[in-house]
């Protein structure tokens, strides 16, 4: 069967079976504000029609991409938050800052996770143009943002139904 593949941005699929205690943290780096905003606009609009009461939501802003790691880290010590959504856009220039950063950050968050046992999920692209990133923060490749927001939630319903078992 020719199954098409769907980009995860159309994925509607939750009955609202979060908690309504659930409590996201949203971290925001404030270089590429377009795209980093549309980010944001896009995990909280799929956070709440997932049942997530908006007072549930709090929304952080750090400098650039490279501090993510650290300000999720300050909301897991201090929000008493379910999961973390860390947004962020770094585009390819002439020098090899990119590399850096999008390595710093990838295992910064993937540490992260594991090391405070919670969702702290990976919204940040990283592409080589400002266009590509455009077509990832509400164009033709949809909205990573959204993306970000459905990865923390299935993990939050999988670790309850790890946790009720
Ligand atoms: C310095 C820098 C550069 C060149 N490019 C980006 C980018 O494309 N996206 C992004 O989020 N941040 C960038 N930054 C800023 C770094 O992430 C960081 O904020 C600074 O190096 C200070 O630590």
């Amino acid at each position: 069967m020719n199954k098409k593949k769907e980009n995860l941005s159309k994925f509607k699929v939750f009955s609202h079976s979060l908690s309504s205690k659930t409590r996201i943290g949203i971290i925001v780096s404030e270089w590429n504000p377009e795209i980093t905003d549309a980010l944001c606009d896009g995990a909280v609009n799929t956070l709440k029609e997932q049942g997530v009461k908006k007072a549930s939501i709090q929304i952080h802003k750090v400098p650039g991409s490279f501090e993510l790691p650290l300000g999720a880290q300050y909301l897991i010590e201090n929000a008493e938050v379910d999961a973390v959504i860390c947004l962020g856009c770094v585009i390819q220039g002439e020098t090899r800052h990119f590399e850096f950063i999008c390595q710093a950050v990838s295992q910064q968050i993937a540490k992260l996770n594991t090391d405070y046992n919670m969702p702290v999920i990976f919204g940040v692209l990283t592409t080589d143009t400002f266009e590509q990133a455009k077509a990832r923060s509400g164009g033709k490749h949809g909205n990573k943002g959204v993306e970000a927001a459905i990865a923390a939630i299935k993990m939050l319903q999988l670790r309850d139904n790890i946790f009720a078992n």
